[in-house]
């Protein structure tokens, strides 16, 4: 744990179901607040309305912070066991920073103790990890896929960052300072953050090693390697698909050097229930949104 982290946050973690693979018995929620992006990964294909499918991106609807809210007490009546909410899109959690905010300041006023849970793509953490701290985060994921611009440059389209539509090594450059940046200063802080890696054969599987290194070195608690989902209509559609086998010798060679997940469910932005078993369904159309 970094030396900041405090008792309270080593012990949620312990019931974090996807920090602590012994905490399977626990729910988290994802509630999906946050459907723009700020930049264009070449694996992403958003769906708004896809009952079947299970990835990250995918969810069947888009709730305010108040449709949330209401969406939340109806879920924690059914889960005694929840103890994470979580903001993974279907965008990105800093990129609807508003909402973002606004969904944790909801759910934090009914229950404090509740983990809560960001995943982004870093590229606005300078402007908004202090404030995310402030607003008692201490879990966050950013998905780190290269430390290489050049590389970089192959796995993201465009960025829209303080006005500017960016792309290539310039847009990748800044996207990888503000990651590194954030995750220093958020480590500093005592927050845990976990780094996702996607594996894309071909592009950055023999440059994840150093990725994580350099992560490391910034302060990661952990890292996530995930294999590609050449999601269809998406870019990278056509490229190869990464074995189970490939990807576990990757991650273990990777876990010499720090800890690696290994149960992650790429789960959809509006997953609910313990990481085996995505109840979401059940919850699909609740009438929650728009203050009925
Ligand atoms: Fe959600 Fe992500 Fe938080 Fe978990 S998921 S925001 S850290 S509460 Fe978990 Fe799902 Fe894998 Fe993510 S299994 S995709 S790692
Ligand atoms: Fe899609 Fe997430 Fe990449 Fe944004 S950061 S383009 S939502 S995969």
């Amino acid at each position: 744990f970094p030396e900041e982290t405090t008792m309270d946050t080593i012990l949620k973690t312990a019931k974090h179901p996807c920090y602590s693979e012994c905490a399977h018995d626990y729910a988290r929620m994802h509630i999906p607040v946050a459907p723009r992006c700020n930049i264009s990964c070449n694996y992403c294909n958003r769906r708004y309305d896809c009952l079947h499918e299970s990835r990250p991106g995918v969810t069947s609807e888009v709730l305010t912070p108040e449709g949330a809210y209401k969406k939340y007490l109806l879920v924690k009546d059914k889960l005694p066991n929840l103890k994470v909410i979580g903001i993974a899109g279907p965008g990105d959690a800093l990129a609807n920073f508003e909402e973002t905010k606004e969904a944790i300041k909801l759910i934090k006023e009914d229950d404090p103790e509740l983990t809560i849970c960001i995943s982004t793509n870093g590229l606005m953490l300078p402007e908004y990890a202090q404030e995310l701290v402030e607003l008692g985060v201490r879990h966050v994921t950013i998905t780190i896929n290269a430390i290489d611009p050049k590389i970089g440059a192959l796995i993201y389209k465009w960025f829209h960052y303080q006005g500017k539509v960016l792309s290539g090594e310039e847009g990748a450059k800044i996207l990888l300072d503000n990651q590194l940046e954030g995750l220093k200063f958020l480590s500093s802080k005592g927050v845990l953050c976990k780094v996702n890696i996607v594996m894309i054969k071909g592009l950055n599987d023999h440059h994840i090693p150093e990725v994580v290194n350099k992560v490391k070195e910034h302060g990661a608690f952990m890292t996530n390697i995930m294999p590609l989902i050449p999601a269809e209509g998406s870019e990278f559609e056509e490229m190869p698909l990464v074995s189970n086998k490939e990807l576990n010798e990757l991650r273990d060679r990777c876990s010499l050097d720090l800890k690696q997940m290994y149960h992650c469910k790429q789960c959809r932005a509006d997953a609910i229930g313990q990481l085996s078993q995505d109840i979401s369904i059940e919850f699909r159309g609740t009438k929650t949104d728009q203050g009925d």
